[in-house]
């Protein structure tokens, strides 16, 4: 998983929250201690590690006398949403405009990873239905036309190169004409060692030339927060529009990446988490956090930390279970789970007066693949959506559909089994366990199993 040591360190501090007896102003000291040696090992700035976790701890001391919440999953919260808010709150995308071409033109220092990245754009909205191409101004890199066309071959997509033009406007300017066929047309251009002179020069002259709609800066993960004054230095030169950070994959100092561009004001729209062409994603902060904070795990470790504490009270997520009060990323996790260890038996042992019943391995198991989808689905919907996704009629669905380049289908689907186990968690509520696992397995065998 991408980031891995900043997760672990940050879900360290928060088991230690969650298993505390008692949370005064030591144990929250101690997690503000956890959190900044976390993001300072992730290269984030130390100034901004101070700025995050001073409204960390200030949250959590203030707002620690609210009635009816629990206080450990209050500061789980707290630190969830000040994370968001320093990787840029809301997913920003890019705006595909209805005109031909809609031009994205990639910019940023030598081996960033611009040529591999136009491949996975390129890759991303041709599956969303888009006519793309691709021009090579990279006229300094002698294997630069050749690496674009490779790529682009591979994802079956035209790559408009000239080897012998060093020229790059001048080889714009000759294929011209033909990109009014394309809905998107991305633009390569060359690298340099650094922000110089040369570099700018030649890319306000390409973007005077070409009037690109998308300036996007490729930044490579491991330069860390290196990224903040890059992203300030080529706006500055060149007004860049987006942020995609590439190899987020491979290097412990993503934070810093991450954080620095956020604090340079440009917002991130994707992120790069591979050499392969399917290796992008967009970039979503709640999503990112959640996912770095397995917040999965963190509400099931309250939750034990809870009933250890107090047998008597049934737990959120089982009360959540049994009143069906129950969503889509709920939904989500739960598959995700029972794809991993093949357990109903898991959310049974959650639900009090269940832990013992045996159900058969796979009986909720959703097929390899189809998971991924859903996620891609879910990332284009809104948080009412997913809270509630009843809403879904079928103009929400196509546009959910366009967003993620999932089928319509896929998505309806999605929201069947979502139904399903909304009803079998209802069903569950206050009945008889035996009668109800016979209930369960006929309803499985008919509806669920695929
Ligand atoms: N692990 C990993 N490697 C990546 C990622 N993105 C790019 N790379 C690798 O980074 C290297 C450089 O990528 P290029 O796309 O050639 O970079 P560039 O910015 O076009 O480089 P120049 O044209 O020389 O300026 C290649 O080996 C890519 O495979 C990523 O997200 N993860
Ligand atoms: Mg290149």
């Amino acid at each position: 998983m991408v980031l891995e040591n900043l997760g672990e360190r940050l879900r360290e501090g928060l088991k230690k929250i969650a298993r505390s007896m008692v949370v005064d102003e030591a144990a929250i000291n101690n997690l503000i201690k956890d959190i900044q040696r976390a993001l300072l090992q992730a290269d984030v700035d130390v100034s901004l590690v101070l700025e995050i976790t001073k409204k960390i701890k200030d949250r959590a001391m203030k707002e620690k006398d609210v009635k009816g919440l629990d206080l450990r999953e209050r500061i789980v919260n707290i630190v969830y949403n000040e994370l968001v808010t320093f990787l840029g709150d809301e997913r920003s995308e890019i705006i595909i405009e209805k005109k031909k071409p809609f031009k994205i033109m990639m910019v940023g220092v030598y081996g960033a990873g611009k040529t591999t990245t136009i491949g996975k754009l390129a890759k991303f909205y041709q599956k969303r239905g888009y006519k793309v191409a691709a021009v090579g101004l990279d006229v300094h890199r002698p294997a630069a036309p050749d690496q674009l066309k490779q790529i682009c071959d591979s994802i079956k997509i035209p790559a408009y190169i000239d080897k012998e033009e060093k020229n790059a406007l001048r080889i714009y300017k000759k294929y011209e004409k033909e990109f009014s066929k394309y809905d998107i047309l991305i633009i390569d251009t060359a690298g340099r060692h650094g922000l110089d002179q040369e570099l700018v020069q030649e890319i306000k002259e390409i973007s005077d030339g070409i009037k690109p709609d998308e300036k996007i800066l490729v930044v490579s993960a491991d330069i860390g927060q290196a990224a903040q004054k890059l992203a300030r230095g080529f706006h500055d030169a060149c007004g860049v529009t987006g942020i995609i950070i590439t190899k987020l994959d491979g290097t412990a100092r993503g934070g810093g990446a991450l954080s620095g561009a956020a604090a340079s004001g440009a917002r991130v729209k994707f992120i790069g988490v591979g050499e392969k062409v399917d290796d992008l994603e967009p970039f979503n902060p709640e999503g990112f956090v959640g996912r770095i904070l397995g917040m999965g795990d963190i509400e099931a470790l309250l939750e034990k930390a809870k009933e250890a504490m107090d047998e008597e009270k049934a737990g959120d997520i089982s009360k959540r279970l049994l009143e069906g009060d129950f969503n889509l990323v709920d939904l989500y996790e739960q598959m995700e789970a029972m794809n991993k260890m093949g357990p109903l038996n898991k959310i049974i042992e959650m639900v009090p007066g269940f832990g013992q019943i045996k159900l058969p391995k796979e009986a909720l198991k959703v097929q390899e693949g189809k998971l991924e989808k859903w996620r891609e689905a879910m990332n284009s919907m809104t948080k009412s959506e997913l809270e509630n996704p009843d809403v879904l009629d079928g103009s929400r669905i196509q546009r959910v559909a366009k967003g993620s380049g999932v089928t319509g289908a896929d998505i309806r689907e999605m929201i069947k089994q979502y139904r399903m186990s909304k009803k079998m968690m209802r069903m569950m509520k206050g009945k008889d366990p035996e009668k109800l696992i016979k209930k369960f397995q006929s309803k499985m065998g008919k509806g669920i199993g695929m």
